[in-house]
């Protein structure tokens, strides 16, 4: 067992080396829940199924790896059973984009105090590579996707942004995995919103991604802040607005850029609490 401040438990991540998942790690036990002062019997980390969903093996407070695309719902009735808990559900973007997403608009609806944390890193990766509904389109034979060789994806991407703004969640934020500090301080406020959170964390999987996808979104990577102009892609005609994240109608503006024209950081939309 870990010490008091230390939400660590002793079992080793076997996650590929430079795997996105160990700034999640890092962001919620060495900032995030210290920070906050959680005590470790009063938190529950729920997650699906999935490499990311491997987390709460990592850390010490109550965890539940549960069925794949499951989380959210499992995460509302521990809440509900319990509202003394902090409940934080975790998974990919397949468990919640694809086998999982007819839960969350009505998550989203109930509004509970639920934190659910999207690690998106564009694929299936637990099961080698198949394509999610976040994998953006790429041509026959690129990347080391085992199955992009053959069927590249030709749906268009599901985009977290656009999908909870449309759906309206009281809280979304999008935060990246090359920056963990940042990241611990997107989910030290989605856990302090009272009502249904909603952060997407865009990730590597160093193992089944084209290396220029990851590159290219932190290269595009604009943080926005209270009060700034945002950042809008060349393509954009529109003049920079500043960003103020309690405005709907701004957090639907930022909605129409995809996450691989811009991806936007930091808190999109703050609305009604529970
Ligand atoms: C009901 C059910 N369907 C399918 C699977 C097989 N399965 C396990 S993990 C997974 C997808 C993993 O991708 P993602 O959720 O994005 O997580 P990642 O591994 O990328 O972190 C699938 C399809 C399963 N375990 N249970
Ligand atoms: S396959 Fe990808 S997501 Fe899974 S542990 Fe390796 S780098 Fe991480």
């Amino acid at each position: 067992m870990s010490g008091a401040s230390n939400y660590r438990t002793e079992v080793t991540p076997v996650w590929c080396p430079g795997c996105g998942g160990f700034a999640l790690l890092n962001a919620l036990t060495r900032t995030a829940l210290p920070n906050l002062g959680i005590p470790r019997h009063q938190a529950l980390i729920v997650s699906g199924i999935g490499c990311s969903s491997r987390i709460p093996a990592y850390i010490d407070t109550y965890g539940f790896n549960s069925l794949h695309g499951r989380s959210v719902l499992i995460a509302q009735g521990a809440k509900l059973a319990n509202p003394e808990l902090t409940v934080v559900a975790i998974g990919g973007d397949g468990d919640f984009f694809s086998i999982g997403a007819g839960h969350l608009p009505h998550a989203v609806r109930r509004n509970l105090n639920v934190t659910c944390i999207m690690v998106n890193n564009f694929v299936y990766a637990l099961t080698k590579g198949q394509t999610s509904p976040t994998t953006p389109y790429l041509q026959r034979g690129e990347g080391p996707f085992l199955s992009f060789q053959f069927y590249p994806p030709v749906d268009p991407v599901l985009d977290m942004v656009s999908y909870s703004v449309s759906t309206r969640a009281s809280f979304i934020a999008q935060g990246i995995a090359t920056d963990p500090s940042h990241l611990a301080w997107l989910i030290e406020e989605a856990i302090k919103h009272k009502g249904f959170s909603f952060v997407n964390v865009l990730t590597p999987c160093v193992t089944f991604d084209p290396p220029w996808l990851f590159k290219t979104i932190k290269e595009k990577a604009s943080y926005l802040k209270e009060g700034e102009p945002v950042g809008l892609p060349d393509s954009s005609g529109e003049q920079p607005w500043l960003h103020d994240s309690s405005n709907i109608t701004l957090a639907l503006k930022l909605a129409q850029t995809s996450v691989m024209e811009k991806p936007h950081i930091g808190i999109i939309f703050r609305g009604r609490e529970s």
